[in-house]
């Protein structure tokens, strides 16, 4: 039964209950009083009570008026800071938006400027030599407002203000946070709504991790997240607040800015989002703090000894609080306080302004400033801040509180004018139509205050940094087992390769601790079990159980000090584990070096969006897609086998990836990789695909290593005799076996020489041929360059035939730099399905005999053999012309 459907039976009694409540509140605090209930409560339980756990409180502050810790700032000095920096934020919106039509955001902004103000004074600790500093997830579209202030700073000029979304021409400034484009800026991207709160999540729990492993000191840093009430509906935003809670990050602050309005309308209309978010969150374990009202509530809070003020407030839905803020004093007093005449006495003697002056919690710099001096000390439990606001503050007739106000960027001189009233800034009224940009004089009591309260906390911020101290790379020759020979017989897969590469850096001396191996609950899949017992699995907790499988050799170990981060069946919160590792040259100073390694199906696709944020985040690391290939994992069908994640990794343009077939070039790639990242400290990170799939793997031909790198490099030279028609064959991952087997058959059956490429990435190719060709557009007078693949080709004859384990697409995308002859791609598009490979490669028509039938289809279009010698081979190998397409069954 709800609370409201119990009948009061006996009011006296419960008076009389409540009467002694009041007075242990009174004379012996709040916290005895909830000691003393939560005692009863159990009590109750334990003789059978039906009481389920309520995880929402009253609608007010959680911070009582009188409990509050006091700001020790300039109130007045700060609330000059504030009015600039909102009208700088709106100046720089309204500015851009006279003469381009590059849009901007003012009303966010405006409802969050007193929680990013309060921060910026008071709270968020800069990096310096000896302190990491604090991480600030600041709102995407509230970027606006970051750039005001460090435009009063004088960390950006009036020309980048007013390039505000112009950036092609340089000097100008990202419309969100973006650390691709402002690199010594912004740390985080945040602007996909959820990826902010859930990469937040997890660089809190890297901090701790690095703190537990010893590779940072603890310092009390923080991670501070800010996110809109609407953006919490993101399955992104709440997906990982039980790890926060289970996992007690205290070094985690998240700031929810409850302005009740989304972009379209209100974000609970017809309930309040800011108690079920303190249900939310109270139930994963976290420290809820409710910022609801402002200072003025208070007086009539205290008069308000019946409850019907908390009442009527309780009894209000969003969608009528965002109303009244759309209206006026008259409106609230008749609306709100006039549904009982009780609450219309109580503020009889306030007038309408008074009434409008009533304000909500993130409107209050005291308020918020208790609500952070409390996160700041709560230990134990991760906090989140639910903080009262309203959306276009101060933007009056031209949005406040109005459904249109998300997408205001424009503001008429009367609203321009209302604006500089409320906010009291010294613009005369003729220079209003020009907006023109406020600034504190040099010397003036504001610029001083805002440059020692930074000084005093360690520097400016946002800030980023760009490198780290380089690590020592070890040599190709560390991986020499995989460059030779695996041996007769020998099989493996270039996934239990990549284990071995694993295996012999994390037992490097210089590197070894800075490995970061990631799974998504697969280890197993992948053959990684042995390193459980060898690494240990990381648990703040270490482990408190017996496991299971103790009496056995790699059994599965938990430790405080464990290397490997095994995140359980959850790939986003992996790709943000892996985030963190790669970020921390930035965030940390100390590069690491994450292997983070997945099926491949549950990569780009699933978590794409989080990969394009790592490309923008400048990450540095690797991503492995495992059992890859759309035929190559046989068996699981469908959902699993997959044919498309190179063409997803390549749509992020500093994300290099490649395919390979053997150990000694996924060795290559790999030590390359590391120079490439780690010595040189490049911005890129990797994508690399390994098979389960067994085979032997031959010696790396001398002097490969440059051209396995560049993508493609000549395997075996075809052996026909002389006057022989010629072919090339390029394949990749596994199917560069049956390209193989390809060639041996039109050698022997066909007396076709067939060259063979093994191509490490199509990728690549297709970059750099991009490349070579826009070069030789824009010089059309300078001999032309030759793109790798074409100095590959270029004396070699005969039409092209690729093949590999992806979709077409994956392979066709070369075909421009192969010019002037035939070209024939061979892929798996369409549903991939159960069966064995060898079933699977007849069904996708990438095998041997497709490659042979390509091939010879090519020679006799170019009247090098005849069309009957292809037709005979179709039947020789049982081919069924009729056999429909791939893709349409
Ligand atoms: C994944 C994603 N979907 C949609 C958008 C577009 N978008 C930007 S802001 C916004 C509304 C945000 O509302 P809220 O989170 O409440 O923030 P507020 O502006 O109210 O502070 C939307 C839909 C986006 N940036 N990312
Ligand atoms: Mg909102």
């Amino acid at each position: 039964m709800e609370m409201q459907e119990i009948p009061d039976v006996d009011p006296q009694e419960t008076q009389e209950w409540l009467d002694a409540l009041d007075s242990v509140i009174r004379h012996e605090g709040a916290e005895r009083a909830q000691y003393l209930l939560e005692q009863l409560v159990e009590k109750a339980r334990r003789n059978g009570a039906y009481l389920p756990f309520s995880a929402t409180t009253a609608y007010c502050n959680t911070i009582l008026a009188g409990q509050e810790e006091r700001s020790p700032g300039d109130h007045e000095i700060e609330d000059r800071i504030r009015a600039y920096v909102r009208w700088n934020a709106m100046a720089m919106v309204v500015r851009a938006n006279k003469h381009t039509n590059v849009g901007g955001h003012i009303a966010s902004f405006a409802s969050a400027a007193t929680l990013y103000d309060v921060g910026y004074n008071h709270f968020w600790r800069a990096p310096s030599d000896n302190f990491g500093g604090d991480m600030v997830f600041v709102q995407g579209h509230s970027a606006p407002g970051v750039y005001a202030r460090a435009f009063l700073l004088g960390r950006l000029s009036q020309e980048q203000m007013d390039n505000f979304r112009q950036e092609v021409d340089g000097k100008g400034l990202s419309s969100y946070p973006h650390p691709w484009l402002m690199p010594d800026f912004w740390q985080f991207p945040t602007v996909s709504m959820g990826l902010g709160p859930l990469m937040a999540i997890y660089q809190a729990r890297f901090m701790r991790y690095l703190r537990d492993r010893e590779i940072i000191q603890p310092r009390g840093r923080k991670v501070w997240a800010f996110m809109g009430d609407g953006e919490m509906d993101e399955p992104e935003s709440l997906g990982a607040i039980s790890l926060a809670g289970r996992e007690k990050l205290d070094n985690l602050v998240f700031v929810i800015n409850c302005n009740l309005q989304r972009l379209d309308g209100p974000v609970r209309g017809n309930s309040k989002i800011i108690q079920e978010l303190e249900s939310n969150f109270r139930g994963a374990g976290w420290n809820v703090i409710k910022v609801i009202w402002g200072g003025y509530w208070d007086t009539l809070f205290a008069r308000d000894t019946k409850g019907l003020l908390m009442k009527r407030l309780e009894e209000c839905v969003d969608g009528e609080f965002q109303t009244f803020k759309s209206k006026d004093g008259a409106y609230v007093r008749k609306h709100f306080f006039g549904k009982y005449p009780e609450l219309l006495e109580l503020v009889s003697t306030m007038s309408d302004d008074d009434i409008w002056r009533l304000n909500r919690g993130g409107h209050d710099p005291h308020k918020v400033y208790a609500a952070y001096a409390a996160a700041m000390k709560h230990s134990g439990q991760p906090t989140v801040i639910l903080a009262k606001t309203i959306k276009g503050y101060g933007m009056g007739e031209a949005g406040e509180s109005q459904n249109i106000t998300h997408q205001q960027k424009k503001m008429g001189t009367s609203s321009i004018k209302t604006f500089r009233d409320r906010f009291n800034v010294p613009v005369p009224d003729e220079q209003l139509e020009d907006v023109p940009y406020l600034k504190f004089e040099e010397g003036s009591p504001e610029l001083t205050y805002m440059r020692e309260r930074r000084a005093a906390l360690g520097g400016y911020l946002p800030a980023r940094r760009q490198k780290a101290a380089p690590l020592e790379v070890p040599p190709l020759s560390a991986f020499d087992a995989l460059l030779k020979a695996s041996g007769e017989g020998r099989e493996m897969s270039t996934t239990m390769a990549f284990v071995r590469i694993l295996t012999t850096l994390v037992r490097d001396k210089k590197i070894g601790k800075f490995v970061v191996p990631i799974v998504p609950d697969e280890s197993r899949t992948f053959g990684m079990e042995g390193m459980f017992r060898q690494l240990g699995i990381y648990s703040h907790v270490g482990q408190l159980y017996t496991p299971q499988d103790a009496e056995q050799l790699m059994f599965y170990k938990e430790d405080k000090k464990g290397q490997i981060l095994e995140e359980g069946i959850n790939e986003a919160g992996a790709m943000s584990s892996w985030i963190a590792a790669a970020t921390s040259y930035s965030t940390h100073g100390i590069p690491m070096i994450p292997f983070y390694i997945y099926y491949s199906m549950f990569g780009f696709q699933r978590i794409g969006d989080l990969a394009w944020a790592a490309g923008d985040m400048r990450a540095r690391g690797f991503l492995l897609g495992g059992t890859a290939g759309r035929t190559t994992l046989n068996g699981e069908g469908l959902q699993h086998e997959d044919g498309h994640s190179h063409l997803q990794a390549a749509t992020i343009p500093n994300c290099i990836s490649y395919d390979p077939t053997y150990a000694y070039e996924l060795a290559v790639i790999v030590q390359d990789g590391m120079r490439r990242m780690y010595q040189d400290q490049e911005d890129v990170y990797y994508y690399i695909t390994v098979m389960n799939e067994n085979y032997e793997h031959p010696a790396m031909p001398a002097g490969a290593e440059a051209s396995i790198l560049k993508g493609m490099y000549l395997l075996r030279e075809g052996k026909a005799k002389k006057g022989a028609p010629k072919v090339q064959l390029l394949g990749s991952g596994t199917i560069l076996r049956e390209v193989i087997a390809g060639a041996e058959l039109l050698e022997k059956e066909y007396g076709v020489s067939a060259d063979i490429w093994s191509v490490t990435s199509f990728n690549e190719l297709r970059r750099n041929g991009l490349d070579v060709q826009r070069w030789n557009m824009l010089h059309p007078e300078q001999p032309p360059r030759l793109s790798h693949i074409e100095e590959c080709l270029k004396d070699r004859d005969g039409p092209v035939i690729a093949a590999t384990d992806y979709m077409k697409l994956f392979a066709d995308q070369v075909r421009a730099f192969i010019p002037g002859r035939k070209f024939f791609a061979l892929g798996t598009d369409g549903f991939g399905r159960s069966d064995t490979r060898e079933k699977l490669r007849g069904f996708f028509e990438v095998n041997r005999h497709y490659v042979t039938v390509a091939a010879l289809k090519s020679l006799a279009d170019e009247e090098l053999v005849p069309q009957s010698t292809v037709a005979a081979a179709i039947v020789k190998y049982g081919i069924d012309p009729e056999k429909p397409n791939p893709t349409t069954v």
